[in-house]
């Protein structure tokens, strides 16, 4: 039995990323893969509930090191309890986000070194890195107003969205270098194009890194 592949979707907030991976799930599945969709923080019980920590607005400030290893506990448990084993019987496992996002978000974002999350990426992770990670990105406008009409709706706002405006501009900033120095597992992806636009260019991607060149 092959192993599986694992793709993961990166971008700072309100890029689209929940609403391709349905697509890119469906197309996966039509060519008879089982394809397991996934999210983080997240992905099994013991990790949503502690994105539920991670996520809920509270009285009590979170140190930025409470931040990074809750992080990586919810990723521990989610990697050994449904990505590996996943993988390991061929299923394709697509995530929304993954250690990108700890770079981005705890490193350039709050400033955590970039050294002591590769320690952690290291322990954690062993030798799993994605195959394929697609970075949506937009401007920042553009991804927040996305968000703030979807969560005028909901009525939802995390601990997350509310940070400034700099802080988005440091995260996106982030995933673009970060794109740059890895450009064999990164596809930049233009999000602020029409979803289907956008769909049709992760296909292409998926296509042309996954299966052309297996
Ligand atoms: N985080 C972290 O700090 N460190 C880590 O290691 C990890 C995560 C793994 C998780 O939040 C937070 O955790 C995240 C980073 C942090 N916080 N932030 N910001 P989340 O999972 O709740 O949310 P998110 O990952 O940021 O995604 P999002 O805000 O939910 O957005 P999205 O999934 O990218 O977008 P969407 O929901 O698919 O689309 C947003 C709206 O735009 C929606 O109404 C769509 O219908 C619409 N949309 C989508 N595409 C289009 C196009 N192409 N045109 C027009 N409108 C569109």
């Amino acid at each position: 039995m092959n192993r599986g592949k694992f793709i993961t979707i990166e971008g700072s907030e309100g890029v689209g990323k929940t609403t391709q991976i349905a697509a890119l799930r469906d197309s996966l599945t039509a060519r008879g893969l089982e394809v397991i969709v996934t999210r983080e923080p997240g992905g099994t019980p013991r990790a949503e509930a502690i994105r539920e920590l991670l996520l809920t607005p509270t009285d009590e400030p979170m140190p930025m090191t409470c931040e990074l290893l809750l992080m990586f506990a919810a990723r521990a448990t989610h990697i050994e309890n449904l990505i590996r084993p996943a993988l390991e019987r061929g299923a394709w496992v697509v995530c929304d986000r993954f250690t990108d996002a700890t770079y981005a978000y705890q490193g350039d974002g709050r400033g955590v070194r970039r050294e002591e999350i590769a320690n952690l990426e290291r322990f954690v992770q062993a030798e799993l890195r994605p195959d394929l990670t697609l970075l949506l990105d937009a401007p920042i406008e553009i991804g927040r107003a996305r968000a703030q009409a979807r969560d005028a709706e909901t009525g939802v706002s995390d601990r997350f969205e509310q940070e400034r405006r700099e802080f988005f501009e440091r995260v996106r900033n982030s995933y673009l270098e970060r794109a740059r120095s890895q450009p064999g597992r990164f596809a930049v992806i233009d999000a602020t194009a029409d979803r289907e636009s956008v769909q049709h260019a992760i296909s292409a991607e998926v296509e042309i890194r996954l299966f052309m060149r297996p």
